[in-house]
Order: C-alpha cells, then sequence, then structure tokens
C-alpha cells in the first residue's frame, strides 16, 4: 500500500510540474510599456503618437545623452530625462500638441501628440 501510494504522488507531482512550466513558458515578456516615446538617435520614435484623452504617455530614453520632451505651446515640459531613464505626462485635452527636444531641436528633434 505504501509503496504504490508513493507511486501515485510521484505521477501526480510530475504532472503538477509539467502544467506549471507549460503555463510559464507561454508568456512573453515586453518592457517597454503602451503609448511609450522612445528617444534614440536624437529622434522621437514614434513621432507621431495618437493616444484616447485620459492617456499617460511615457518618454524613454534609450539614447546615450539627455533629452527634454517640451511643449511648443508650453502645456508641459518634462525638464532633463538622462540616458536610461524615463518620465511622464498624461494627456487630458483633445487636439494635437507638437512637442520638441530643448538640446536638439536644431537637429529636427520633434514630435507630436495626437489626442483623440
Ligand atoms: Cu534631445
Amino acid at each position: 500500500m505504501g509503496i504504490y501510494f508513493t507511486k501515485a504522488a510521484t505521477i501526480l507531482l510530475f504532472a503538477l510540474m509539467t502544467l506549471s512550466s507549460l503555463s510559464c513558458s507561454s508568456s512573453t515578456s515586453n518592457d517597454i510599456p503602451p503609448n511609450t516615446v522612445t528617444m534614440t538617435g536624437s529622434e522621437f520614435h514614434p513621432q507621431v503618437l495618437t493616444v484616447a484623452k485620459g492617456t499617460e504617455v511615457t518618454w524613454l530614453n534609450d539614447d546615450g545623452r539627455t533629452h527634454t520632451s517640451t511643449s511648443n505651446d508650453g502645456l508641459w515640459d518634462t525638464k532633463d530625462i538622462t540616458a536610461g531613464k524615463s518620465k511622464k505626462t498624461t494627456f487630458n485635452t483633445i487636439g494635437s500638441f507638437p512637442y520638441h527636444c530643448i538640446y536638439h531641436v536644431s537637429m529636427g528633434m520633434t514630435g507630436t501628440i495626437v489626442v483623440q
């Protein structure tokens, strides 16, 4: 009786381990959150981002130098975002909002957030 029980328990344990490893392997991680503008190569990617009203946009500096996201109309200014860091801005007004990086605007580092 003792041996039979051990065998059954081993099979059950093996089945559980197989199931849990299957459910783990199916998850694919994506570490960039949605509604993110990535700063790389002194450009904003995507250059035009369309979001729904009330969306929090993340500015992610994936570059080797400091950038900013500064509204052309003075609506927001993240100030310096150093390499590897990020900041967030929430958009609660419908419209089209152009912005730039104060350091690299002459290199064409500009973008637009479209809020619907
Ligand atoms: Cu810049």
